[in-house]
Protein backbone atom coordinates (compact mmCIF):
# COMPACT_ATOMS: atom_id res chain seq x y z
CA UNK A 1 0.00 0.00 0.00
CA UNK A 2 1.61 3.26 -0.92
CA UNK A 3 1.80 5.87 1.63
CA UNK A 4 0.59 9.42 0.45
CA UNK A 5 2.67 12.10 2.00
CA UNK A 6 2.41 14.71 -0.88
CA UNK A 7 -0.41 16.95 0.75
CA UNK A 8 -3.50 16.72 3.42
CA UNK A 9 -5.61 17.75 0.44
CA UNK A 10 -5.63 13.99 -0.48
CA UNK A 11 -7.64 12.67 2.69
CA UNK A 12 -10.82 10.98 1.87
CA UNK A 13 -14.14 11.53 3.89
CA UNK A 14 -14.74 9.81 6.88
CA UNK A 15 -17.62 7.10 7.14
CA UNK A 16 -20.02 9.63 9.22
CA UNK A 17 -19.24 12.88 6.43
CA UNK A 18 -20.57 10.44 3.62
CA UNK A 19 -23.40 9.44 5.83
CA UNK A 20 -23.44 12.97 6.57
CA UNK A 21 -23.40 13.57 2.63
CA UNK A 22 -26.23 11.31 2.09
CA UNK A 23 -29.04 12.94 4.43
CA UNK A 24 -28.02 16.34 3.95
CA UNK A 25 -31.49 18.09 3.42
CA UNK A 26 -30.38 21.34 0.65
CA UNK A 27 -31.89 23.94 -1.86
CA UNK A 28 -30.88 26.29 -3.79
CA UNK A 29 -27.61 28.48 -2.21
CA UNK A 30 -27.57 31.13 -5.27
CA UNK A 31 -31.12 31.85 -3.75
CA UNK A 32 -29.78 31.74 0.24
CA UNK A 33 -32.04 28.55 0.57
CA UNK A 34 -29.73 25.40 1.11
CA UNK A 35 -30.49 25.11 4.89
CA UNK A 36 -26.80 22.76 5.19
CA UNK A 37 -24.89 25.59 3.91
CA UNK A 38 -25.94 28.28 5.93
CA UNK A 39 -25.48 26.19 8.94
CA UNK A 40 -21.92 25.28 7.90
CA UNK A 41 -21.48 29.44 7.13
CA UNK A 42 -22.70 30.23 10.54
CA UNK A 43 -20.78 27.74 12.24
CA UNK A 44 -17.62 28.87 10.10
CA UNK A 45 -18.04 32.17 11.20
CA UNK A 46 -18.72 31.79 14.61
CA UNK A 47 -15.34 29.35 15.13
CA UNK A 48 -13.73 32.20 13.53
CA UNK A 49 -15.13 35.14 15.39
CA UNK A 50 -16.23 36.70 12.94
CA UNK A 51 -19.92 37.97 11.96
CA UNK A 52 -20.46 35.82 8.76
CA UNK A 53 -19.61 33.23 6.23
CA UNK A 54 -19.75 31.91 2.29
CA UNK A 55 -18.72 28.55 1.55
CA UNK A 56 -16.70 28.45 -1.53
CA UNK A 57 -15.32 25.42 -4.15
CA UNK A 58 -11.69 25.93 -3.08
CA UNK A 59 -8.99 27.56 -0.88
CA UNK A 60 -7.87 29.79 -4.25
CA UNK A 61 -11.69 30.66 -4.65
CA UNK A 62 -11.75 32.16 -1.49
CA UNK A 63 -8.30 34.42 -1.34
CA UNK A 64 -9.45 35.16 -4.66
CA UNK A 65 -13.03 36.44 -3.71
CA UNK A 66 -10.96 38.08 -0.39
CA UNK A 67 -8.79 39.73 -2.77
CA UNK A 68 -11.47 41.29 -5.24
CA UNK A 69 -13.61 42.35 -2.79
CA UNK A 70 -11.31 44.08 -0.60
CA UNK A 71 -9.41 45.75 -3.07
CA UNK A 72 -10.53 48.28 -5.97
CA UNK A 73 -8.30 47.73 -9.91
CA UNK A 74 -4.81 49.28 -9.70
CA UNK A 75 -4.70 49.04 -5.48
CA UNK A 76 -1.55 46.96 -4.14
CA UNK A 77 -1.34 44.20 -1.97
CA UNK A 78 1.10 43.49 0.28
CA UNK A 79 2.09 39.60 0.86
CA UNK A 80 4.99 37.38 2.07
CA UNK A 81 7.28 36.64 -0.71
CA UNK A 82 6.33 32.89 -0.19
CA UNK A 83 3.03 33.04 0.44
CA UNK A 84 0.65 30.58 -1.77
CA UNK A 85 -1.58 33.81 -2.88
CA UNK A 86 1.87 34.98 -4.26
CA UNK A 87 3.59 32.17 -5.29
CA UNK A 88 0.65 28.95 -6.13
CA UNK A 89 -2.65 31.25 -7.00
CA UNK A 90 -1.63 31.22 -11.01
CA UNK A 91 -1.83 35.41 -10.01
CA UNK A 92 -5.10 35.08 -9.43
CA UNK A 93 -5.17 38.28 -8.24
CA UNK A 94 -3.78 40.23 -10.74
CA UNK A 95 -6.01 38.35 -13.55
CA UNK A 96 -9.54 39.04 -11.58
CA UNK A 97 -9.02 41.53 -9.01
CA UNK A 98 -6.47 43.27 -11.04
CA UNK A 99 -4.24 44.36 -8.09
CA UNK A 100 -0.47 44.71 -7.45
CA UNK A 101 1.52 42.54 -5.53
CA UNK A 102 4.07 44.30 -3.27
CA UNK A 103 5.94 41.19 -1.83
CA UNK A 104 8.19 40.99 1.57
CA UNK A 105 10.99 37.88 1.97
CA UNK A 106 9.53 36.94 5.22
CA UNK A 107 11.57 34.93 7.58
CA UNK A 108 9.85 31.44 7.83
CA UNK A 109 6.89 33.01 6.12
CA UNK A 110 6.48 35.54 8.78
CA UNK A 111 8.00 39.44 8.41
CA UNK A 112 7.69 42.24 11.18
CA UNK A 113 6.38 45.34 12.02
CA UNK A 114 9.10 46.72 11.26
CA UNK A 115 8.94 44.97 7.46
CA UNK A 116 5.81 45.89 6.96
CA UNK A 117 7.01 50.07 7.66
CA UNK A 118 9.50 49.90 5.01
CA UNK A 119 7.27 48.58 2.73
CA UNK A 120 4.50 51.03 3.19
CA UNK A 121 5.35 53.83 0.66
CA UNK A 122 4.19 57.25 1.44
CA UNK A 123 1.16 58.59 -0.53
CA UNK A 124 2.77 59.87 -3.97
CA UNK A 125 0.90 60.31 -7.28
CA UNK A 126 3.23 57.66 -8.94
CA UNK A 127 2.18 54.94 -6.45
CA UNK A 128 -0.68 52.32 -6.08
CA UNK A 129 -2.81 52.96 -3.13
CA UNK A 130 -1.86 49.73 -0.46
CA UNK A 131 -5.11 49.04 0.61
CA UNK A 132 -4.66 45.15 1.70
CA UNK A 133 -1.84 43.06 3.64
CA UNK A 134 -2.00 39.40 3.06
CA UNK A 135 -0.88 36.98 6.22
CA UNK A 136 -0.46 33.16 5.70
CA UNK A 137 -1.18 30.86 8.82
CA UNK A 138 0.13 27.94 8.60
CA UNK A 139 2.58 29.10 6.06
CA UNK A 140 3.14 26.39 3.59
CA UNK A 141 6.23 27.09 1.75
CA UNK A 142 7.32 27.61 5.25
CA UNK A 143 6.97 24.33 6.29
CA UNK A 144 3.77 24.62 7.60
CA UNK A 145 5.16 27.30 10.44
CA UNK A 146 2.80 29.21 13.01
CA UNK A 147 2.86 32.68 13.46
CA UNK A 148 3.95 33.72 17.10
CA UNK A 149 0.98 35.26 18.17
CA UNK A 150 2.50 38.74 19.50
CA UNK A 151 4.11 38.89 15.99
CA UNK A 152 0.65 37.87 13.94
CA UNK A 153 -1.54 40.52 15.98
CA UNK A 154 0.92 43.19 16.39
CA UNK A 155 1.68 43.36 12.09
CA UNK A 156 -2.23 43.36 11.98
CA UNK A 157 -2.58 46.03 14.40
CA UNK A 158 -0.17 48.08 12.62
CA UNK A 159 -1.81 47.57 8.70
CA UNK A 160 -4.56 48.87 10.83
CA UNK A 161 -2.98 51.81 12.09
CA UNK A 162 -1.53 52.69 8.42
CA UNK A 163 -5.04 51.90 7.07
CA UNK A 164 -4.58 48.71 5.54
CA UNK A 165 -7.21 45.62 6.08
CA UNK A 166 -5.67 41.97 6.51
CA UNK A 167 -6.97 39.17 5.17
CA UNK A 168 -5.41 35.82 6.91
CA UNK A 169 -4.89 32.91 4.52
CA UNK A 170 -6.09 30.14 7.18
CA UNK A 171 -6.20 27.49 5.06
CA UNK A 172 -4.87 25.68 7.91
CA UNK A 173 -5.16 27.84 10.46
CA UNK A 174 -6.89 25.51 12.70
CA UNK A 175 -3.55 23.52 12.55
CA UNK A 176 -2.20 26.60 13.88
CA UNK A 177 -4.93 26.94 16.45
CA UNK A 178 -4.08 23.30 17.51
CA UNK A 179 -0.37 23.93 17.54
CA UNK A 180 -0.78 27.04 19.85
CA UNK A 181 -3.37 25.32 22.20
CA UNK A 182 -5.65 28.89 21.41
CA UNK A 183 -9.27 28.94 19.56
CA UNK A 184 -9.04 29.80 16.01
CA UNK A 185 -11.10 33.14 16.78
CA UNK A 186 -8.55 34.38 18.56
CA UNK A 187 -5.64 33.18 16.24
CA UNK A 188 -7.14 35.31 13.50
CA UNK A 189 -8.88 37.91 16.08
CA UNK A 190 -6.91 41.28 14.32
CA UNK A 191 -7.72 39.68 10.68
CA UNK A 192 -10.27 41.50 8.88
CA UNK A 193 -11.21 38.32 7.03
CA UNK A 194 -10.35 34.68 7.01
CA UNK A 195 -10.32 31.88 4.38
CA UNK A 196 -9.70 28.16 5.68
CA UNK A 197 -9.96 24.60 4.16
CA UNK A 198 -12.40 22.39 4.88
CA UNK A 199 -10.51 19.87 2.30
CA UNK A 200 -7.18 19.64 3.99
CA UNK A 201 -5.99 18.26 7.31
CA UNK A 202 -10.01 18.43 8.46
CA UNK A 203 -10.65 16.05 5.44
CA UNK A 204 -13.93 17.35 3.91
CA UNK A 205 -14.16 16.09 0.18
CA UNK A 206 -14.31 19.97 -1.33
CA UNK A 207 -14.39 23.27 0.02
CA UNK A 208 -13.45 26.25 1.92
CA UNK A 209 -15.21 29.22 4.12
CA UNK A 210 -14.15 32.89 3.76
CA UNK A 211 -15.24 34.49 6.58
CA UNK A 212 -15.51 38.27 8.62
CA UNK A 213 -18.22 41.23 8.53
CA UNK A 214 -21.81 40.82 6.79
CA UNK A 215 -20.78 43.72 4.71
CA UNK A 216 -17.66 42.05 3.48
CA UNK A 217 -19.43 38.82 3.00
CA UNK A 218 -22.50 40.19 1.02
CA UNK A 219 -20.20 41.86 -0.96
CA UNK A 220 -18.00 38.63 -1.38
CA UNK A 221 -20.92 36.97 -2.05
CA UNK A 222 -21.32 38.60 -5.66
CA UNK A 223 -17.48 38.30 -6.44
CA UNK A 224 -18.16 34.75 -5.75
CA UNK A 225 -20.77 34.76 -8.47
CA UNK A 226 -18.83 36.67 -10.63
CA UNK A 227 -15.99 33.18 -10.06
CA UNK A 228 -18.65 31.23 -10.77
CA UNK A 229 -18.43 30.01 -7.54
CA UNK A 230 -22.78 30.18 -7.03
CA UNK A 231 -23.39 26.27 -6.36
CA UNK A 232 -26.73 25.65 -5.95
CA UNK A 233 -27.56 22.39 -4.01
CA UNK A 234 -24.09 22.10 -2.41
CA UNK A 235 -25.72 21.14 1.22
CA UNK A 236 -24.56 17.48 -0.32
CA UNK A 237 -20.96 18.24 -0.09
CA UNK A 238 -21.10 21.28 2.78
CA UNK A 239 -22.52 18.46 5.07
CA UNK A 240 -18.93 17.07 4.97
CA UNK A 241 -17.41 20.65 5.88
CA UNK A 242 -20.00 20.58 8.96
CA UNK A 243 -18.96 16.94 10.30
CA UNK A 244 -15.32 18.66 9.64
CA UNK A 245 -15.58 21.41 12.10
CA UNK A 246 -17.69 19.14 14.40
CA UNK A 247 -15.21 15.77 14.64
CA UNK A 248 -11.95 16.91 12.88
CA UNK A 249 -10.24 19.91 14.39
CA UNK A 250 -8.63 18.48 18.14
CA UNK A 251 -7.08 15.04 16.17
CA UNK A 252 -4.96 17.64 14.48
CA UNK A 253 -2.50 17.23 16.74
CA UNK A 254 -1.90 13.26 16.47
CA UNK A 255 -0.76 14.51 12.73
CA UNK A 256 1.16 17.28 14.40
CA UNK A 257 2.49 14.31 16.68
CA UNK A 258 3.52 12.23 13.49
CA UNK A 259 5.26 14.91 11.45
CA UNK A 260 7.59 15.39 14.37
CA UNK A 261 8.64 11.77 14.65
CA UNK A 262 8.82 11.61 10.78
CA UNK A 263 11.46 14.69 11.32
CA UNK A 264 13.34 13.45 13.66
CA UNK A 265 13.38 9.86 11.47
CA UNK A 266 14.51 11.90 8.18
CA UNK A 267 16.97 13.82 10.19
CA UNK A 268 19.12 10.90 10.90
CA UNK A 269 19.01 9.71 7.22
CA UNK A 270 22.62 10.97 6.12
CA UNK A 271 22.28 12.65 2.95
CA UNK A 272 18.92 14.54 4.53
CA UNK A 273 18.56 17.57 6.50
CA UNK A 274 15.45 18.96 8.38
CA UNK A 275 15.17 21.94 10.40
CA UNK A 276 13.44 20.63 13.47
CA UNK A 277 12.72 23.51 15.36
CA UNK A 278 10.51 24.75 11.71
CA UNK A 279 8.48 21.47 12.48
CA UNK A 280 5.54 22.63 14.31
CA UNK A 281 2.16 21.65 12.37
CA UNK A 282 2.05 18.86 10.09
CA UNK A 283 4.53 19.40 7.40
CA UNK A 284 7.88 18.59 7.04
CA UNK A 285 10.45 19.98 4.71
CA UNK A 286 13.46 17.89 3.84
CA UNK A 287 16.27 19.50 2.39
CA UNK A 288 18.06 16.45 0.10
CA UNK A 289 20.69 17.91 -1.64
CA UNK A 290 23.19 16.09 0.78
CA UNK A 291 22.43 13.07 -1.38
CA UNK A 292 23.95 14.39 -4.52
CA UNK A 293 20.30 14.09 -6.35
CA UNK A 294 18.12 17.19 -6.87
CA UNK A 295 14.63 16.93 -4.75
CA UNK A 296 12.25 16.16 -8.25
CA UNK A 297 14.38 12.55 -8.73
CA UNK A 298 14.50 11.44 -5.40
CA UNK A 299 10.61 12.30 -5.33
CA UNK A 300 10.70 9.58 -8.57
CA UNK A 301 12.79 6.97 -6.27
CA UNK A 302 10.56 7.17 -3.39
CA UNK A 303 7.15 7.37 -5.94
CA UNK A 304 8.71 4.08 -7.65
CA UNK A 305 9.23 2.82 -3.83
CA UNK A 306 5.30 3.51 -2.93
CA UNK A 307 5.97 6.59 -0.79
CA UNK A 308 4.55 9.78 -2.57
CA UNK A 309 6.08 13.21 -1.82
CA UNK A 310 6.69 16.90 -3.35
CA UNK A 311 9.29 18.12 -4.15
CA UNK A 312 8.83 22.43 -3.60
CA UNK A 313 12.18 23.23 -5.36
CA UNK A 314 15.47 21.85 -6.63
CA UNK A 315 16.62 20.96 -3.05
CA UNK A 316 13.31 20.37 -0.76
CA UNK A 317 11.00 17.56 -1.05
CA UNK A 318 7.91 18.49 1.54
CA UNK A 319 6.33 15.67 3.43
CA UNK A 320 2.44 16.22 4.95
CA UNK A 321 0.89 13.89 7.25
CA UNK A 322 -3.01 13.56 7.63
CA UNK A 323 -5.79 11.19 8.75
CA UNK A 324 -4.99 8.72 6.15
CA UNK A 325 -1.34 8.61 7.85
CA UNK A 326 -0.96 6.01 11.19
CA UNK A 327 1.94 6.15 12.98
CA UNK A 328 3.17 3.09 11.59
CA UNK A 329 2.79 4.49 7.85
CA UNK A 330 5.15 6.73 9.16
CA UNK A 331 7.42 3.99 10.34
CA UNK A 332 7.33 2.46 7.59
CA UNK A 333 7.59 5.42 5.17
CA UNK A 334 10.80 6.02 7.25
CA UNK A 335 12.25 3.01 6.62
CA UNK A 336 11.48 3.08 2.71
CA UNK A 337 13.04 6.19 2.68
CA UNK A 338 15.98 5.70 4.39
CA UNK A 339 16.22 2.87 1.74
CA UNK A 340 15.79 5.18 -1.39
CA UNK A 341 18.65 7.59 0.04
CA UNK A 342 21.33 4.75 0.41
CA UNK A 343 19.91 4.00 -3.24
CA UNK A 344 20.67 7.92 -4.03
CA UNK A 345 23.57 8.46 -2.63
CA UNK A 346 24.77 4.91 -4.33
CA UNK A 347 23.99 6.13 -8.01
CA UNK A 348 24.85 9.61 -7.20
N1 LIG B 1 -2.17 24.21 -1.01
C1 LIG B 1 -1.90 22.99 -1.75
C2 LIG B 1 -1.18 23.31 -3.07
O1 LIG B 1 -1.82 24.32 -3.75
C3 LIG B 1 0.24 23.71 -2.91
C4 LIG B 1 -1.07 22.06 -0.89
O2 LIG B 1 -0.96 20.89 -1.27
O3 LIG B 1 -0.57 22.49 0.16
N2 LIG B 1 -3.69 28.59 0.87
C5 LIG B 1 -2.76 27.72 1.31
C6 LIG B 1 -1.85 28.13 2.41
C7 LIG B 1 -2.68 26.45 0.74
O4 LIG B 1 -1.74 25.61 1.18
C8 LIG B 1 -3.56 26.10 -0.29
C9 LIG B 1 -3.46 24.76 -0.98
C10 LIG B 1 -4.51 27.03 -0.71
C11 LIG B 1 -4.55 28.29 -0.09
C12 LIG B 1 -5.49 26.76 -1.83
O5 LIG B 1 -6.43 25.82 -1.51
P1 LIG B 1 -7.19 24.98 -2.65
O6 LIG B 1 -6.25 23.88 -3.03
O7 LIG B 1 -8.41 24.50 -1.96
O8 LIG B 1 -7.48 25.91 -3.77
Amino acid sequence: MRIDLRSDTVTTPTPEMRKAMAEAEVGDDVYGEDPTIRRLEEKAAGLLGKEEGVYVPSGTMGNLVAVMTHTVRGNEIILEAESHIYYYEVGGFAVAAQVLPRTIAGDRGFFTVRDLATNLRSPNLHFPVPVLVCLENTHNRAGGSVWPQEQFDAVAQAAHRAGLLVHLDGARVFNAAVYLGRPAAEVARHADSVMFCLSKGLSAPVGSVLVGTKDFIARARKNRKILGGGMRQAGVIAAAGLVALDTMIDRLAEDHANARVLAEGLAGIEGLAVDLGGVQTNMVMCRVDGLGVAAPDFVKLLTSQGVLTNAVDPRRVRLVTHKDVSSADVKRALALIAEAAKEARRVA
